[in-house]
């Protein structure tokens, strides 16, 4: 038996059939299709979502902004459902460059569907194909090959018989998910051909929980018990394993403090005793002091960006060791650690039963509580603190963190933002707090607010974005609308870029281009002065302005009852920042200059690389050498 559809309508004919399954729990992988139409896919892509109005489509502005969304939507997912991405030949398709890096980065499903070249090329050059003088087999979908996790062109419709099952495969396993492109030539997505109905059968892919070598988890549960400052860091993968709940119930049986990347901030309610809040560069004082002296770290489900390790000096204990559990061997692997190459909810079980009653000794005990209550106070202060106006972004973090419900979700990317949301963010819910700092890509907020909120439109999300990230890609706002997806977002307007600011002057710079001022002798005239309530109300969204604290809360309780998405503009303070707390990044300084404080900087620099380490093997035990005739009688 077969049916005879096009390419395109047989594609999506497959991804309707398509469901995940974990732990016994079925749910079909794709929740419809994201898309910006031109000549490289309307008449193939296009018209076969037309004849499919049960996969839904959803018109964006831009396609970056839409493939930010499918991997916002699937973060919120814990990867287990996504989105599909089209577009046209050309410019539409590079726009997704990004997004694919961004997906691919943080390890999230997006399938990417550019259009492509004709495969026939008689016609060519078409209206924007790269011509290569070397090869015809090139177009500017090939810039996708690096930031994919699995690419491929299909010249041919029958093709996909075989390329569709390892997207799928691809897209689906916890280890290698990313973006994945399938590049699809104008005229090959019209051609029909007699497609066998076996592959337009529901399949379900099985999410499978790896576990661990049981020889190496023995030796890790011994490494634990003869350790005296543990220390685990709690990375995305424990969010997207659902092992929270594993991880709050191992920490508070053993004691063992927990610290959190970026990606696995939430694993813990910030109240848990356990609780060290932030790790690294943007660390809390806890975290970053247990860090320092621990003589093992349980790494789990992180890549130990440099964020997370603050450039390789967070850890000083000349005898730390580290256990990683990822189900990435690659992650597993690194720091010479004892590689845990399984699922995090699956090894905390096993872990946690190897590991009976042990606990860490009382001293440690009493010193982590003392660390959780010295930034506790840190928090409040900040919280606490009536600067302006304008006002400080701690305040505003303070009001945003004791304003919202547990259950709602804070979506950020780039800028000085991620960096104060990490360190004083109280987060109460494993979803609350969604930060792409993988790739930090400007212009991820607004977008990833959409997926976020499409994934579960039962939760109310809050996009936090800083003015810069605003200019550079607000206009899915109009899709919130069209969508009628409320957003709550509130930007941060300091005029320029805050965070790269304060890089700049730490490398002696002194901020050289990094605020939006009126050319005059330089960059350096006055403020550039932005209506940013205006820009947003003229999109359509509900806009207010507020400057000082209670007209800020009032703005925010306004914003919430309304039903279409709201924008909360409020001003902060450029220069006025939370500091850092024992940690430090490896931002090199030019070696030589004409400045005095490019060359103060450059002494500060070459002192602080110094505490950069590289991490070897524990000492391993000799095994017994074999005896000769042994081996003579083995080959016998
Ligand atoms: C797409 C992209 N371009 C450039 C950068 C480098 N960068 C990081 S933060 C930043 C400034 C962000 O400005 P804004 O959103 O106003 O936040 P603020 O720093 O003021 O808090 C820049 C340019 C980036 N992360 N992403
Ligand atoms: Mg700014």
């Amino acid at each position: 038996m077969t049916r005879r559809l096009t390419m395109a309508q047989a594609i999506i004919q497959f991804l309707k059939s398509q469901s995940v399954a974990r732990d016994g729990r079925e749910q079909t992988f794709f929740g419809g299709c994201l898309g910006i139409f031109g000549h490289g896919n309307v008449a193939g892509i296009g018209q076969a979502l037309q004849q499919n109005p049960d996969f839904p489509y959803y018109l964006f502005r831009n396609e970056q902004a839409m493939v930010h969304a499918a991997a916002a939507f699937a973060k919120m997912s814990n990867r287990l459902r996504t989105l599909v991405c089209t577009s046209s030949i050309g410019p539409g398709a590079t726009n997704m460059v990004t997004g694919a890096a961004l997906a691919t980065i943080n390890r999230i499903p997006v399938l990417l569907l550019p259009g492509d070249i004709f495969a026939r090329r008689n016609v060519a050059p078409v209206l924007q194909q790269l011509e290569s003088t070397a090869s015809q087999d090139v177009s500017v979908n090939d810039c996708f090959r690096p930031v994919s996790r699995y690419w491929d062109r299909i010249n041919r419709p029958e093709q996909i018989l075989t390329a569709l099952p390892e997207a799928m495969r691809v897209l689906t396993s916890p280890a290698e998910t990313g973006a994945v492109t399938l590049a699809l030539p104008q005229d090959v997505q019209t051609e029909a051909y007699d497609y066998p109905e076996e592959f337009f059968e529901h399949r379900v892919w099985t999410v499978a929980r790896a576990r661990a070598d049981s020889g190496l988890l023995k030796q890790a549960a011994e490494w634990i018990r003869s350790s005296q400052r543990p220390l685990i860091i709690a990375g995305g993968g424990v969010i997207y394993s659902e092992a929270t709940g594993e991880l709050s119930r191992f920490a508070s049986r053993t004691g063992i403090p927990v610290a959190e990347t970026h990606g696995g901030k939430g694993s813990l309610h910030a109240d848990h005793p356990q609780s060290a809040g932030a790790m690294g560069v943007t660390g809390t004082s806890a975290a970053n002091r247990l860090a320092v002296d621990a003589d093992l770290v349980i790494a789990i489900g992180t890549r130990l960006s440099d964020f997370t390790t603050a450039s390789k000096t967070a850890f000083q204990n000349p005898a730390v060791r580290f256990v990683n559990i990822n189900v990435a061997e690659f992650d597993a692997f690194k720091h010479a650690a004892l590689p845990l190459t399984a699922d995090a909810l699956q090894t905390l079980e096993e872990l946690g039963s190897a590991l009976s009653s042990w606990q860490v000794p009382q001293t440690y005990h009493f010193e982590i509580a003392r660390l959780r209550t010295a930034w506790d106070q840190e928090v409040d202060r900040i919280y606490a603190r009536r600067h302006g106006p304008p006002l400080s972004q701690g305040e505003v973090v303070g009001l945003l963190n004791t304003t919202l419900e547990p259950r709602d979700i804070i979506v950020n990317a780039a800028g000085s933002l991620p960096g104060d949301l990490h360190k004083l963010w109280r987060t109460r819910d494993p979803k609350g707090y969604h930060m792409d700092y993988g790739y930090s890509c400007m212009g991820y907020e607004v977008a990833g607010g959409l997926g976020v909120k499409m994934a579960d439109p039962s939760r109310e999300v809050y996009v936090l974005v800083g003015d810069g990230s605003y200019l550079m890609m607000a206009q899915e706002i109009v899709t919130s609308l069209q969508e009628k997806i409320k957003l709550n977002i509130v930007l941060f307007d300091n005029h320029g870029f805050s965070s790269i600011g304060g890089l700049s002057r730490a490398v002696g710079s002194g901020g050289f281009g990094t605020e939006y001022r009126y050319r005059e002798e330089g960059l350096t005239g006055p403020v550039i002065p932005i209506d940013f309530a205006a820009n947003a109300a003229s999109l359509g969204a509900y806009a207010v302005s507020a400057r000082t604290y209670e007209q800020l809360g009032t703005a925010l309780a306004d914003a919430k009852k309304q039903t279409r998405t709201s924008v909360v503009v409020v001003e902060t303070d450029y220069n006025d920042r939370v500091p850092g707390y024992h940690s430090w990044w490896d931002v090199p300084v030019a070696e030589v200059s004409e400045s005095q404080a490019v060359r103060e900087a450059r002494a500060a620099y070459i002192e602080a690389i110094k505490k950069e380490r590289y991490f070897w093997p524990a000492p391993q035990e000799k095994a017994e050498p074999v005896a000769a005739e042994q081996v003579q009688l083995a080959k016998g």
